[in-house]
Formats: C-alpha cells, structure tokens, sequence
C-alpha cells in the first residue's frame, strides 16, 4: 500500500491539498479551490469580508469549514485513493483567529456526517467573523502592548516580532475592549491553522510554534505562553489560549465525521497545523539553520533559518518557530516585481530578455549610482510616503537605472537580514523573477553565495504533507530526518546553480555601507 500523506494550506483566497505519495517521492495529486468561486454564498471578495472601514479585513470561518467539505469531495470525485492516507496535517493564513464559545468542544466531538460542516458548527462562535492579516485597524493596540512590554526591543525579544497590526494578540485586545461582553463569552481561541486542525481532529488542536509566534503572545525562547505578553492583551486571556506544541505532532486519529462521510482511512492521523510561511520554508526544503530561500514575486520575501533565536532589534523581521526544530525569519520587500515591473514600463522596454541584457551591459556597482525604488510604501525599510531617490544616477541612462532596481533590492535584503548573524551557504530562488539569470547573479554576487533555482508548487501544502508524514513516522518511532525526507520533493532546477562572482563580491561588500547611508538619508524624508 502507497503511503500517502494529505497536506492543506487554507490560504486567504483559496483551500488547496497535495497529495505525497512518500516512498516514490512524488506529488500525486494537488488541487485548489478558491472560496468566491467555489462558494459565493458567503460573499467575499478575494477571501475578504467588505467593510466600510478599509482598514478592517475580516473573513467568515465557515467559509473554510465548507470549502474543507467541499475539498474532501471533489478528492473522492476525483479517486484519490483516501483510504491510503497516513496522516494529514496543513498550514493557514497566518494571524487570522477565531472565537469559539463553550458548545464548540461537544459540537466537534460530535460532527454528523449526515450533515455538513457548516450545520454541525452552527451556534459554536463567539465572533461571527475572523479578523485576517491583511487587517490593520489594531495601531492603538498595538502601541498599548508595546508599551507594556517595554517597547520595541523588549517586545521582539520576547515574542519574536514587535507588535504588528495584524498579528493575533493586538486582535484580540480590539476584540476585549470593542465587544467584552462577546469576548467574555469566547471559551476558545483558534488560529485559521488551529481551526482548521480540530474539525480534522474533532477536538480543540493545539497551536504549534511557528504560527503561535504569530501572536505577540508566545515566549519566542521558552515556546510557551509569555505571561507579561497574556496579561498586556486581555483579562483571563491564557484560558482560552491552547496548548503550544509542534508542528505535525499526532492530535489523534481523524474524526469519524470525515472517515463516514468521505472515506478516509478510520486510522489516519490529524496531526498539528502550522502557518503558512513555516509551512512554505518546509515546502522550499530549508530544515537546517543557515538556509535561505527567496521567493520573487509581487512583494519578495526572504525566508531563513536559524538554530538560535535572534531578534530584530529594530522591530522589522519576525521570528517564528520553523518546524524543523529552530527558527525561521521572514522578511517581506513590498516593492518586489512590483518595482522592477514599474522601472521596465518607465523606460519602455520590451521584455525581460532585453532588460536583462542592459544590466548586463553595464558594470557591477553601477559607477556608484544607486536607486531606491520605493514605487510602493515599503515594509522593509518603514517607509510611509513612496518614492524613488536617485544617487549618483543619472534618470536618463536606462541600462544604469535598470541594473540600479536590481542591486537595490540584492543590497537591501542583506542589510535587513544581518541581524540573523547567518551567512547563507546558499539560497534558493522561487517565484516569477528567479527566471531571470541577471538578477539572480546580482544577488549571488551581493550575497556571496551560491543560487539555484527551484521551482515548487504551492510551497505551503507540499511543506504541510511533509509535515504529516513526519509527524506519522515520528509517531511509528521511525526517528525521522527531515533533510531525507524534503529532498526528493524539493530539488533545484538541473543547471540553474549561479557562483558569486568573485571581483563583483567586493565590490558589493564595500557598496554595502554606502547603501545604508543613501538608505538613511532617503528614509528621513520618506516617513
Ligand atoms: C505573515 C503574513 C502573511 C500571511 C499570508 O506574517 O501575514 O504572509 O501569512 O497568508
């Protein structure tokens, strides 16, 4: 019998599963159901609830309960052999929670597979909807917890991120002080990861470390609930707070509801979820500390890992539990293809092909002209008002400008990630832009390293079903080693490796510090 394992990633606009057949080494089935489509009864808009408040992003959990029904469906419609699943587990949207009240523990111990999700969890919320990352209405409430914690320092020592609109904690205090009576009555509080866990489960599933340290709640060290933190955020918080554990560890077998009504194996495990980017580092195959992968889309993200826990002192990075045991960052560039897109419409050129030819035509270092290319407020640096600062760089000279976006983004992204004190052995590059060599050679010689190429699909549900099947075979006692187990499911594109270039890493390694000063000039005007 193929053992397979089921990986989830319940993502803002869409719920998608990959199957791993294990020993063969392969993906053998993936599937994506996105929610406006798949279930526009419940009327969102790219998986967001509208709201007059354009700083308010909420969305209804039992979205996610139905299209969890409807996944299980279109898999049994579509044969894949269910009986044969291990062990799922899954990774969600991270920061968004949910607010369940006192009925919720009896209503997932008895879901009735004659019914649907959506029927069985009626009456089980304290909250109608959940409020999502992409919300950021919590400013007050997240100065009010920092000030508690000692500032910004103190709060991404202790939680592994300065307090962020977005993440749950601040959430939770807007939820106490706008609604206490509806807060009082919330027995339970998941994550999208732990939710989506207990229908699975049946029962309350604990959170696991890298999405509890999406909290501001979670001792980024001790891994368990930080009682100043709990106490900054909401009375009689810690009990209604789950228990902290891994990612992937057995929360028992899955609930009958799903083995009745879908056909699942009476025996497969539903095993902890994590967040998505935790899943994703899985997903990208970075399991030891030093590993850094890049993902180049709209925004890049720099994803690294880490065996002892640094903060960002300056409060940019996050740290979160990696489930491969350390930690992780991640760092988000808003101004990613967004800003090399805008510099290519600028200057009209055509494709990629001939953009790339004008970096190339033009030196290492650009003669020292620099660009920040800020077409977008920025997250990494803080930047408020967008806007380009040219140094040394003439606007008229397309090649400079176009190599000036490249070298920008290389540099910035080892100026913000120095407070990991990891130099990367290598980095995997993924997403859109890793297909163009010029910027990949940029950041290999910017970051004096190696850079292949790897292309994975939906990152977050192959790390997810990685997951499971070693939370399985941890659970059979087959001491699992996760570098063994990734590597078949995440190996770089053949021939894509790119070498630093050795006279073009010198000359980054002295720019570095002018960067930072051009960077500092152009931040006091732009915030
Ligand atoms: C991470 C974050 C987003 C969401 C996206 O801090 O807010 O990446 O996890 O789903």
């Amino acid at each position: 019998m193929a053992k397979l394992f089921l990986g989830l990633d319940s993502s803002t606009q869409s719920l998608s599963a990959i199957v791993i057949d294990l020993d063969a080494g392969k993906v053998i089935y993936e599937h994506s159901l996105n929610f406006d489509q798949a279930l526009p009864q419940f009327k969102t808009k790219n998986g967001v609830l509208p709201n007059r408040d354009p700083l308010v992003k909420h969305a209804p959990p039992l979205l996610w309960a139905a299209a969890l029904d409807l996944l299980f469906a279109q898999m049994k419609k579509d044969k894949v052999a269910l009986k044969n699943i291990l062990a799922i587990s899954g990774s969600g949207q991270q920061h968004g929670s949910v607010y369940l009240n006192e009925k919720a523990v009896e209503a997932l111990a008895q879901l009735d597979p004659k019914k649907s999700l959506v029927e069985n969890l009626d009456g089980v919320f304290a909250r109608k909807t959940a409020p999502i990352w992409m919300d950021s209405s919590t400013a007050k409430e997240c100065a009010e917890i920092r000030k508690k914690l000692g500032g910004i320092k103190f709060t991404a020592s202790r939680t592994g991120s300065d307090t962020f609109e977005r993440f749950t904690g601040p959430q939770i205090r807007k939820f106490y002080k706008t609604d206490p009576k509806a807060y009082e009555k919330t027995a339970h509080i998941a994550l999208v990861s732990s939710f989506m866990a207990s229908l699975l489960a049946g029962k309350i599933a604990p959170m696991d470390f890298g999405d509890g340290a999406g909290t501001n709640l979670m001792d980024i060290r001790k891994h368990n609930w930080n009682h100043d933190a709990v106490k900054a955020t909401a009375p009689s918080l810690i009990g209604k707070l789950p228990p902290l554990a891994d990612a992937g560890k057995v929360i028992g077998p899955v609930s009958p509801y799903f083995v009745q009504k879908f056909g699942l194996n009476p025996e497969a495990l539903a095993t902890i979820w994590t967040g998505d980017n935790p899943a994703s580092v899985i997903g990208l195959g970075l399991t030891k500390p030093g590993q850094v992968a890049i993902s180049l889309g709209t925004s890049d993200t720099f994803f690294g890992t880490m065996e002892k826990c640094q903060t960002d002192e300056n409060g940019e990075g996050h740290v979160f539990g990696s489930p491969a045991g350390g930690y992780l960052t991640l760092i988000c560039f808003k101004n990613g293809s967004l800003a090399r897109e805008k510099i290519r419409e600028q200057y009209k050129i055509s494709d990629w092909k001939k953009f790339g030819a004008l970096v190339e035509s033009t030196p290492a270092g650009n003669n020292g002209g620099l660009l920040l290319p800020w077409f977008e407020a920025e997250i990494v640096p803080r930047v408020n008002k967008p806007g380009l600062h040219r140094f040394g760089l003439d606007e008229k000279n397309v090649a400079a400008n176009c190599r000036a976006v490249f070298e920008a983004q290389a540099l910035s992204m080892r100026l913000h990630s120095q407070w990991m004190g990891v130099a990367p052995e290598q980095i995997f590059a993924t997403g859109g832009a890793a297909s163009n060599p010029q910027l990949l050679q940029i950041i290999a010689d910017v970051m004096n390293c190696h850079v292949k190429r790897i292309e994975v699909n939906k990152s977050a549900a192959l790390g997810a079903a990685l997951t499971a099947a070693h939370g399985w075979l941890t659970a059979a006692n087959k001491n699992p080693k996760w570098d063994k187990l990734v590597a078949p499911f995440t190996k770089p594109v053949p021939g894509s490796e790119i070498t630093p270039d050795k006279k073009a890493v010198k000359i980054y390694d002295a720019m570095l510090d002018k960067y930072a000063f051009c960077e500092s000039d152009a931040l006091d005007s732009a915030n």
